[in-house]
């Protein structure tokens, strides 16, 4: 049976795609890379291999060797990371991307791309974004995901590529740390309310923006790309939205739990930018109707599991 490849699995995304991938269809089908190694035992749950995404060689020899027949593309930077160094952004973001299509092409194996709400800039609506509309991002993280959704769907209609792809909304986990976006302040905050009971945000508090769970997104991968390819009339890349906050809003429910928690603004002009330019909310009818899209988690489950399992992780006493 062909296996599946998952790339940047060391990441935020990766980290928890890896785990359900592997207990869904099996750990030996599932290879597990990124451009380092992971600490400890790199093959204790199941193949390791260490890949550089922008290197054709290489995704090609490992794409033939394990006879890979799905790709999850997640080697990626961030937006705030992308805007620090846009050049090696656009290699990775692009290249990599380009890479990896060339060899599902030739190998006619099937990708996961995920976009961003970064797809969107300061001209596209704000509210209730549609699912297609204007994308004149102003971001070089949003101009990658714009391009890569044209990429990928050109790689769909004169390929016959099966790509399909999610524009995320900030995603919060509590496996892996944030690395370089601009929404990573709604997972920081949990960690800096558990330890200290105090966090400075780099937002300003009335900054709103689509947000969801890890498990939903996780979901939303899978089930994407499960769905019935006869049903989707959209492919790169589907809204998808959960959960919508600002900060303010995420540490008065933070405060429910811990009621001494207190959140003061430090705003990074350079974050904040990016967040305005971003819409405030996406419409994801096109996802719910295509493939039945429904999150899990709101605001109150997220934040009270969210609590509970990094609580956990971090061998604090339970309160
Ligand atoms: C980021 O903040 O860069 C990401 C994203 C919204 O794509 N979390």
């Amino acid at each position: 049976m062909k296996r599946i490849l998952v790339t940047g699995a060391l990441g935020q995304i990766g980290s928890e795609l890896v785990p359900d991938l592997r207990s869904r269809y099996g750990a030996d089908r599932v290879v597990a890379s990124d451009i380092r190694l992971p600490p400890g035992d790199p093959d204790a749950e199941g193949p390791f291999e260490v890949l550089d995404a922008t290197n054709a060689r290489q995704v090609s020899d490992l794409v033939r060797r394990y006879d890979v027949g799905t790709i999850y593309h997640l080697a990626a930077l961030l937006s705030a990371t992308s805007e620090e160094k846009p050049h090696v952004a656009w290699e990775l973001n692009m290249g990599g991307l380009y890479k990896i299509l060339e060899t599902a092409r030739q190998a006619r194996a099937a990708v996961f791309f995920p976009s961003s709400i970064a797809a969107f800039g300061p001209s596209t609506p704000r509210r209730r974004t549609p699912q297609d509309t204007v994308q004149r991002p102003t971001t070089l993280y949003g101009v990658t995901k714009v391009a890569g959704e044209l990429l990928a769907d050109y790689y769909a209609a004169r390929f016959g590529v099966d790509v399909r792809g999610l524009r995320f909304p900030g995603l919060i986990s509590y496996t892996a740390p944030p690395g370089g976006g601009t929404t990573d302040y709604a997972v920081t905050i949990f960690y800096e309310a558990l330890r200290h009971g105090r966090y400075a945000c780099f937002l300003s508090a009335d900054t709103r923006l689509d947000m969801m769970y890890m498990p939903d997104a996780i979901r939303a991968t899978v089930g994407l790309m499960e769905a019935d390819p006869a049903r989707l009339v959209h492919r790169n890349a589907f809204n998808i939205a959960a959960v919508n906050f600002t900060p303010a809003e995420l540490a008065a429910e933070i405060r429910r739990h811990l009621p001494d928690f207190r959140i003061d603004y430090e705003v990074d002009p350079v974050r904040q930018r990016i967040a305005d330019s971003w819409p405030e909310s996406l419409d994801d009818t096109a996802a719910r109707e295509e493939w039945g899209w429904a999150p899990r988690y709101d605001l109150p489950t997220l934040v009270a599991d969210m609590l509970e399992k990094l609580r956990e992780r971090l061998r604090l006493p339970a309160r």
